[in-house]
């Protein structure tokens, strides 16, 4: 008896603080809040241990990766599907310039943009901690849905920051840690043509050999100038043993991706394209890589490196805990 109306007082609570919560879409039937779930297990547990003496068994099983005992867990409360590109349509004769990838975001300091990021949920930008440290953020535009910055694009989204949280380690000196989310100052619809990107699926994804797309708006050549349309480059992501063989050595540790091509160069970020996004075809488009530093751009034995976004799966969990994620 006790244990039962602890349980409902218990589940009461939750179900209150869910309505509370400011949940921006309906929640679809069945798709309940991982992290809800995760309390409510919790709580049963104790309750269960308290009344019992003893801890129930587990017979629920997870909804995510068996095998990944730190599963990724997000709020799942927008009914969207992520990591899904627009395609150029033809409307009447005409080319309609969609937005490819919209989950790229500039970020603009007045007019000028100093950085990208990327779009992960309703709410947040995940850009790199370099993009954010010792700036005023009071005075940063966060854009989305602009893929030609020189046109006042109808339909563009524009955002100001309520909230950076670079990473507590981020380290000038060696580069790691390069990471930062960015709360908008409101919710981003996630209808039509707006979608967030798709995360890695666990901390154990690596994108080992895969072709990548590094997009954004930075410098289309070392010392040349940034670009006014959205450029995109397939680059190769290669293996941190194969990196640590470049002119960058010790300094690529596992918390860091690298891509492009070794032999010959020609294909990398550039500066401006910094904290943007390197994503990887995978059914949909999932964020491997956050755009961090290179020797230069495009050289020989020196790819881009970028911050390996499947090292952060927790920590993006942890610090996005009030946005909505999409439930497929
Ligand atoms: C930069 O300065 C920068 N080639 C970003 C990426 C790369 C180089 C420089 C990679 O923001």
């Amino acid at each position: 008896m006790k244990l039962q109306v602890s349980l409902v007082l218990w589940l009461s609570l939750v179900a209150l603080s869910v309505c509370f919560n400011g949940y921006h879409y309906a929640k679809p039937p069945g798709v309940q809040a991982d992290y809800i779930e995760d309390l409510i297990d919790a709580q049963k547990q104790q309750i269960l241990t308290n009344v019992l003496g003893v801890a129930p068994t587990q017979t629920q099983s997870s909804p995510f990766e068996a095998t990944d005992a730190k599963a990724f867990r997000v709020n799942r409360c927008a009914s969207c599907t992520c990591g899904v590109p627009n395609a150029n349509r033809i409307v009447g004769g005409t080319q309609v310039r969609t937005n490819k990838y919209p989950w790229i975001a500039q970020m603009l300091r007045g007019s000028t943009l100093f950085c990208g990021g990327t779009l992960i949920n309703d709410r947040y930008v995940l850009t790199a901690a370099h993009c954010v440290y010792g700036m005023d953020m009071s005075q940063v535009t966060i854009r989305l849905l602009q893929y030609d910055r020189s046109s006042s694009q109808a339909g563009a989204v524009t955002r100001s920051v309520a909230f950076a949280h670079m990473h507590a380690a981020y380290d000038t000196d060696v580069l790691v840690n390069d990471i930062a989310l960015l709360r908008l100052n409101a919710p981003v619809p996630l209808f039509d043509a707006m979608r967030p990107v798709c995360l890695p699926s666990s901390a154990q994804q690596r994108f080992d050999y895969k072709q990548a797309i590094v997009a954004g708006w930075g410098l289309s050549k070392e010392g040349g100038a940034t670009s006014s349309v959205l450029q995109e480059t397939v680059v190769p992501i290669i293996t941190n043993a194969q990196c640590r063989a470049t002119s960058y050595k010790s300094m690529i540790v596992d918390t860091m991706l690298c891509a492009g091509l070794v032999q010959t160069g020609g294909r990398d970020a550039c500066q401006g394209d910094s904290g943007g996004p390197l994503i990887v075809p995978d059914r949909i488009f999932r964020l491997a890589g956050v755009v961090s530093f290179g020797y230069g751009c495009a050289k020989p034995n020196a790819p881009g490196v970028y911050t390996r976004v499947s090292s952060y799966l927790d920590w993006i969990a942890a610090n996005t805990r009030d946005a909505c994620y999409c439930n497929k």
